[in-house]
């Protein structure tokens, strides 16, 4: 997969380096590139924002530095012919993890990370006429710009890319993934720390009542934390059997 950012703080990107992400980049199983947005304003301070015509408060991102960055990254040579390009927005889709699947199948996503209040609005209209546009929210919370969107983003997808992540068992046993119950507690050694056993039941080499009890604490973990996920046929399951003891 190719991803581009385009950004007016390449720096964020650097965290791409490290970790499982890194480790791709250097297999070539992803390759990025990170474009400076300032690279592309001409004037003596590379100005990328002004004031929002009509007034109001805040500043709106120029449309011609973002028209000269991504023309630069879709008319690269050897450019993709069909690439997705999200727009980090908290008025965009929320992200979620059959969201990640979907943009693990793209061949090349470009991020455009906006700042201040916004980007000029035909910034949208010319590139969603000219390839595949999608604004994305991470959540409803306020963010600066679109880089910590932008890296979530990445992280969530890059992983399901197949050679990422070395066991792809551990992509499978996730949070959401499988049966979008939430993951069940885990512990190692030492079998006691100060004074807090490891749930008997793990030790016990009965590998089916392991995974019983494992799959009831996912379901207590779901209900107590995170009730809409819990799937329909299985509420009561799990706190029916432990209010019985
Ligand atoms: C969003 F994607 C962005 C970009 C800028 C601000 C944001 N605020 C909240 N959630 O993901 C977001």
């Amino acid at each position: 997969m190719r991803i581009d950012i385009v950004s007016i703080f390449p720096g964020y990107f650097d965290v791409l380096e490290l970790s499982l992400l890194g480790k791709a980049k250097q297999r070539g199983l992803i390759e990025v590139g990170v474009h400076d947005l300032r690279d592309a304003a001409h004037d003596r301070h590379r100005t990328v924002d002004d004031t929002p015509t009509g007034g109001g408060a805040g500043m709106v991102m120029k449309p011609e530095p973002w028209g000269e960055a991504l023309d630069g990254i879709l008319e690269a040579e050897g450019a993709d012919p069909d690439p997705l390009i999200i727009f980090p927005s908290p008025a965009g889709e929320v992200f979620t993890q059959r969201m990640a699947r979907e943009l693990a199948g793209e061949r090349h996503l470009v991020f455009g990370c906006g700042r201040y209040e916004g980007i000029d609005q035909r910034v949208f209209e010319e590139y969603g006429s000219r390839a595949r546009v999608k604004l994305v929210s991470i959540g409803d919370y306020v963010l600066n710009g679109g880089e910590v969107a932008t890296i979530a983003m990445i992280e969530a997808i890059a992983r399901l890319i197949p050679g990422v992540v070395g066991n792809p068992e551990s992509l499978v046993e996730e949070s959401h993934e499988e049966d979008g119950l939430l993951e069940y507690p885990s512990y190692t050694k030492p079998a006691e720390w100060r004074g807090r056993a490891v749930p008997p039941v793990l030790l016990s080499g009965n590998h089916a009542a392991i995974a019983e009890w494992r799959r009831e604490q996912s379901i207590e973990r779901t209900r107590a934390g995170r009730p809409e996920l819990l799937p329909r046929e299985l509420r009561g399951e799990a706190r029916g059997r432990h209010a019985a003891e």
